[in-house]
């Protein structure tokens, strides 16, 4: 996507304050510092449009890119931050789950994960979550430059065999040399359009419904 116009249109935690402008959303999740607001910044050419920040656990906002009125990136606040009480994380859950719940206009939730690392117990729970709320289970390897190029496949099948994913579910990205963006918009893009075109069909098999109700009901009051 050649991406002009982006702007951040709105930040809450709930279904009040997101846009209504109903434009397909992909949303982001992951651990504090995975490169969430990075892959973000990267994907709509921007160095600091989304917040970054080396200091963990700091959005705990879901955040709105609007790209192009095209659609929302949306960035989700991160788990996995040791220093955060108990309530915090339970109102982390509970903001994530009610907008991954409620939230009519989102199309795929993509999980990030450090491509250096092993996922943990946090990631395979989201990669589950993600999976039994409907989507695809889209995953996104990060900061893959601070690998050699030798050691990318094997980090990448270690990834993949610990969340069960397929090969083609997991995508490397890296926020320095942007390696990777191409491939991830051409995956979001299709993802878009493939949503849309599901929606076109279904208003029109609804149009023709309620067309055959319209005939059947004539009918009727003619006999
Ligand atoms: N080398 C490298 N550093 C990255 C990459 N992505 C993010 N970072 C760094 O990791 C830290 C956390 O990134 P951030 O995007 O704020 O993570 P978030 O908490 O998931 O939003 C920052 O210091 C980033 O500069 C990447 O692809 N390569
Ligand atoms: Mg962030």
């Amino acid at each position: 996507m050649n991406v002009q116009n982006v702007f951040l249109e709105a930040v809450g935690v709930k279904e009040e304050q997101y846009p209504t402008s109903g434009l397909s959303e992909i949303a982001f999740a992951g651990k504090s510092n995975v490169g969430k607001s990075s892959l973000i910044n990267g994907l709509i050419n921007r160095k600091k449009l989304a917040r970054t920040s080396s200091a963990p656990g700091k959005t705990q906002t879901i955040n709105f890119y609007n790209v192009e009125e095209k659609l929302y990136l949306v960035d989700l606040p991160g788990y996995g931050y040791a220093k955060v009480s108990k309530t915090e994380r339970n109102r982390w859950a509970r903001v994530i789950e009610d907008y991954l719940y409620n939230r009519k206009t989102l199309q795929q939730v993509v999980l990030l994960v450090d491509g250096r690392h092993e996922p943990n117990n946090n990631d395979i729970m989201m990669i589950d979550w993600i999976k039994s709320f409907g989507f695809e289970p889209l995953v996104i390897a990060t900061k893959m430059d601070k690998m050699k190029r030798s050691q990318q496949q094997k980090a990448l099948s270690i990834i993949r065999k610990k969340l069960d994913v397929k090969s083609y579910h997991i995508y490397p990205f890296s926020a320095i040399t942007k390696d990777g963006k191409d491939k991830i918009w051409e995956v979001f893009e299709e993802i878009i359009n493939i949503k849309h075109d599901e929606s076109e069909v279904e208003s029109k098999a609804n149009e023709i419904k309620s067309e055959a109700n319209e005939i059947e009901s004539k009918s009727s009051e003619k006999q």
